[in-house]
């Protein structure tokens, strides 16, 4: 990419507010942050090109992306002046669709604004969901002043997901374009690529957020003019642009999507240097042998390797190693790529998770002459050995390790990378060694509602659900079984039901999940007559993502009348305090509030209502409670 003069560095007064409130220079900032940056610099540098236009941000939250909304908030201010609108949304689908809705407004003559740049961001699973509007408002386009940038917060390890995920074949089957930053400057710098590809190609942009960039720090430069961007010499856009339009056929936009988007996508690419040569032998010297391609974490982890390694530059150079770090990940632009790996010997792809530059490559390279193209070896070696599992995540010895032999392969024994092989190994093991054996199993904070909440009375099983409820399935006593994905709550059993011997079952759903998309599982569970109990557990939070409140209005009498509606035979609120509720109190017809002293008695009750019944717990979240305390929003 082309990138300005930094300005020089000025040491004096300094505020955390400086890295929404600096207009150049270097501050400190984490990839969050630098997210929530983004759209200011997009907006100002919009001014500066003599545009009118407006930010807007919906998504909802999820790891590694679950406390972005809450730097949004603390951000007010300045998205305020800066004309950016956010407004989460109370599912990922749903903020898509509002997402989709920022690009029309410059179809109608009432728009207040030149254009709306737009991000969505969600967790993989949320990309998931929302893959229909993704499609759809990928094919329809983006505003020629607008822009989308589509976040996908990925968990490859699932250390906070019931499943890993990995967000770059869903985007291409949407043919979404996807970039996948390295660090946090990226995040800033390609961001505002991505806004300006957007409104080129026409096309919404995916980027790529994994905990191990976005949860890091470090000092940016965050000047918004720092980015040049280059308009493509070798690509003509159609008259009219590649934009959003209406009326627009489905087989147009098709035609459009297929042809010159992914066309525009590949030579704006090429013209701003997404993807680069990091080391490269000179033509003088060492003939390039060995290429690598890789990016994002990947290319921090062979980076790393390299070092472990002892290759500095200079001795890469000199071993004839090519190093190629990609910034788009799809659709691979091909000409840098042919170019990277032509006359090489062999290319090595480094990418974490399942195979996707080294797919695109291989089709790349495929029909190149036989004597000017390379081996490529990725997640297996030529022999079909795996050397690069897509499952799990890479690590940088893992990467040395298959550096370190290719090399001894094409440049024989080297008693140096040898020792340092040994050494790195050996660490590997130690990492690898069992965990110790008095392994800590998460559970519930103390006062914790879902302490008792999820407890199950004898000769009945329960089914968990996504939230901090979910830990009940590391408790036996609990008789808490399987986990299904959020707002699928319950309708496991519909499928359940007709073959089991079991009559009943009792589902967990977390108000955050039943506000989101759960009720209309309940819906589902009712909708197929069986015979299960939801408990709504209302902790008054979204707490299992850092304590978010309900995205809208929402209160225990609410829910009552809401199930009620959706056919519940016999709902029965159960709480810590049954006076706490004002007299005069609307709930649903026939409600009953109980202690939670009796709780299992009410539970066995419920288990022998035929048909759908409901229990809401009501208890706040205990972190929850302590940080009102702390704000003096609740009573001690
Ligand atoms: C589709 C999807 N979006 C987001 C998430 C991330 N996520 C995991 S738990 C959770 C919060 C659940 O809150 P709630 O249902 O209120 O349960 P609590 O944690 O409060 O017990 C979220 C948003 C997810 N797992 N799946
Ligand atoms: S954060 Fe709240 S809901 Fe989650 S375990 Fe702690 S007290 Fe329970």
């Amino acid at each position: 990419m082309t990138v300005a003069t930094p300005v020089p560095l000025v040491f004096g007064d300094y505020a955390l507010e400086d890295r929404y409130r600096l207009d150049k220079g270097r501050v400190y900032m984490t990839g969050i942050q630098a997210l929530v940056r983004l759209p200011m610099m997009q907006r100002r540098r919009d001014l500066a090109a003599g545009l009118n236009t407006g930010g807007f941000i919906s998504g909802y939250r999820g790891s590694p992306l679950g406390m972005y909304d809450h730097a949004l908030w603390t951000a007010k201010k300045y998205l305020k002046e800066n004309n950016i609108h956010f407004q989460p949304g109370i599912n990922e689908d749903l903020a898509a669709t509002a997402v989709w809705g920022t690009q029309q407004v410059n179809l109608f003559p009432g728009a207040k604004v030149d254009g709306v740049f737009s991000i969505w961001y969600g967790k993989g699973p949320g990309v998931d969901r929302s893959m229909d509007v993704l499609k759809h408002g990928n094919a329809a386009g983006s505003s020629p002043h607008g822009g989308v940038i589509v976040l996908a917060g990925d968990d490859h390890g699932a250390q906070s997901s019931t499943l890993p995920h990995q967000s770059e074949q869903v985007f291409s089957a949407a043919m979404i374009p996807v970039i996948n930053p390295a660090n946090v400057q990226e995040y800033l710098d390609f961001g505002l690529l991505g806004f300006a590809l957007s409104r080129y190609s026409g096309c919404w942009i995916g980027f790529k957020a994994i905990s191990e960039t976005v949860e890091s720090g470090a000092s940016v430069w965050v000047d918004p003019e720092r980015i040049r961007i280059v308009m493509p010499t070798d690509f003509q856009l159609p008259p009219g642009g590649l934009g959003i339009r209406n009326p627009d056929p489905p087989m147009e936009a098709e035609k459009r999507l297929h042809g010159p988007k992914m066309a525009a996508v590949k030579a704006f690419v090429r013209a701003n240097g997404f993807d680069r040569t990091v080391i490269d032998p000179p033509q003088s010297g060492t003939r390039a042998r060995i290429g690598i391609m890789t990016t994002g974490k990947a290319y921090l982890d062979t980076r790393q390797a390299l070092e472990d390694l002892g290759i500095s530059e200079e001795r890469a150079k000199a071993l004839g190693i090519r190093l190629y770090k990609v910034g788009m990940t799809w659709p691979l632009e091909p000409e840098g790529a042919r170019r990277f790996a032509e006359g090489l010997q062999e290319v090595i792809v480094i990418e974490e998770k399942r195979s996707n530059l080294e797919e695109q490559l291989v089709h790349l390279l495929y029909n190149m002459p036989a004597d000017r193209r390379p081996l490529v070896i990725g997640k297996a070696d030529e022999t079909g050995h795996i050397i690069l599992p897509s499952e799990g995540e890479l690590t940088p010895t893992g990467v040395a390790m298959v550096i370190a032999g290719r090399l001894m392969k094409h440049m024989g024994e080297s008693p140096e990378l040898k020792q340092r092989l040994a050494r790195l190994e050996a660490k590997e093991k130690l990492l690898a060694a069992p965990p110790a054996k008095v392994a800590r199993t998460p559970y519930f904070c103390s006062g914790c509602p879902h302490n008792t909440s999820t407890r199950v009375p004898d000769g009945s099983r329960a089914m968990a659900g996504i939230g901090c409820h979910g830990m009940a399935i590391w408790m036996p006593e609990r008789r808490t079984a399987l986990i299904s994905h959020m707002g699928g709550e319950g309708v496991p059993w519909v499928g359940q039901a007709p073959f089991s011997g079991d009559n009943h079952i009792f589902q967990n759903l977390g108000d955050g999940t039943y506000y989101h998309s759960g009720l209309m599982a309940i819906r589902q569970a009712s909708a197929a007559g069986v015979n299960i109990t939801y408990k709504i557990l209302f902790n008054d939070a979204v707490a299992m993502t850092g304590g978010q409140p309900h995205d809208g209005p929402l209160s225990v009498p609410e829910i009552t009348k809401q199930v009620a509606a959706e056919g519940a035979k016999k709902v029965v609120v159960v709480t810590d305090e049954p006076d706490k509720y004002p007299k005069g109190t609307e709930f649903a017809h026939g409600v009953t509030i109980r202690h939670r002293d009796e709780l299992d008695a009410v539970q066995r009750e419920l288990r022998d209502i035929p048909g759908l019944t409901v229990l809401v717990y009501d208890q706040t979240c205990a972190a929850e409670k302590r940080r009102r305390r702390k704000r003096g929003t609740f009573p001690d």
